[in-house]
């Protein structure tokens, strides 16, 4: 089958008043697509939607939604198939993370954390998804993380959460595979982004990981050359996949190898 092109596809994005979120959208519309975009912050999100229409010449809206707000997320997601009438793709990118030891972790951390990238996303994806499957088309996106392949210390609850995004993607991916509706995860490692301002407040794990970091403008690029192909995952960088890969499958081995590695936070 052909690839569709991404022309006046409408593309709705959470989180996309900073960080993967924004240069998704600049991604997006630079392929003439029309970026929806969404978040908490109205201001960065009015920014983010000035700079679209002013650079790329192409239909922007905003919508601020609280994405762990569940009635919220129903009532703006009806709001955008009022405005918009369709949706072609969903990018559920919303998300944070808090690193800390579970002795000492929050309950209220671990709840938000589930609340937002979970439960959240799953919102999103079912408002969303009756419409795909009455016109038979879409692409859902699900922004997880390769901490949902391998949990490492301080990362219990964040790891936790994405590896039950991991779950819901394949199990939707599977009963999806008889429509024209494409589901993806895409799991990276640490990217220069905000992310860390909540997940590491003590700055010492941004700065073992420096050299690590994927710049968000490549992971954009990235996330939108999988559209509308049907690509399972989008591992990156491609060597750390590989870690996970070899821990499935001897997972006391590579604790032992990798030993200090993986206490980073
Ligand atoms: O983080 P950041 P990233 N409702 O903090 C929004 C995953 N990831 O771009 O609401 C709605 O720059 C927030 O907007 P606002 C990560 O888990 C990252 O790095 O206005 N939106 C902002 O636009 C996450 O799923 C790394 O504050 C909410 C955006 O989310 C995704 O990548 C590694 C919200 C966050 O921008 C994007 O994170 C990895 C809510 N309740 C996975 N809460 C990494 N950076 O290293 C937050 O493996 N947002």
């Amino acid at each position: 089958m052909k690839r569709q092109t991404l022309a006046e596809k409408h593309i709705v994005i959470t989180g996309a008043s900073g960080g993967i979120g924004e240069q998704i959208a600049y991604e997006a519309a630079s392929r003439g697509a029309v970026p929806i975009l969404v978040a908490r912050s109205e201001d960065k999100l009015g920014a983010v939607a000035y700079h679209i229409r002013h650079t790329y010449d192409v239909n922007c809206s905003t919508y601020t939604l609280d994405v762990s707000n569940l009635k919220e997320v129903e009532k703006v997601f009806q709001q955008i198939f009022r405005d918009v009438g369709y949706i072609d793709v969903l990018i559920n990118n919303a998300g944070f993370g808090i690193f800390e030891d579970v002795a000492e972790a929050k309950m209220e951390n671990m709840e938000a954390m589930f609340r937002v990238n979970v439960l959240g996303l799953i919102a999103c994806t079912k408002m969303v998804l009756p419409h795909l499957l009455e016109r038979n088309t879409g692409h859902i996106v699900n922004i997880a993380s390769q901490a949902g392949k391998l949990a490492t210390p301080k990362s219990s609850g964040y790891s936790a959460t994405k590896h039950a995004v991991l779950g819901f993607t394949n199990s939707l991916r599977m009963e999806l595979s008889k429509t024209n509706i494409f589901v993806t995860a895409v799991n990276p490692g640490p990217i220069k982004t905000n992310f860390f301002t909540i997940a590491d407040t003590s700055g010492s794990y941004m700065k073992n990981v420096e050299k690590l970091m994927l710049d968000p403008k490549d992971v954009a690029k990235k996330v939108i050359n999988v559209l509308f192909t049907n690509k399972r995952e989008l591992n990156l960088p491609g060597w750390m996949n590989l870690g996970s890969t070899l821990y499935l499958l001897a997972p006391r081995l590579v604790e032992k190898l990798a030993g200090d590695m993986f206490h980073q936070k």
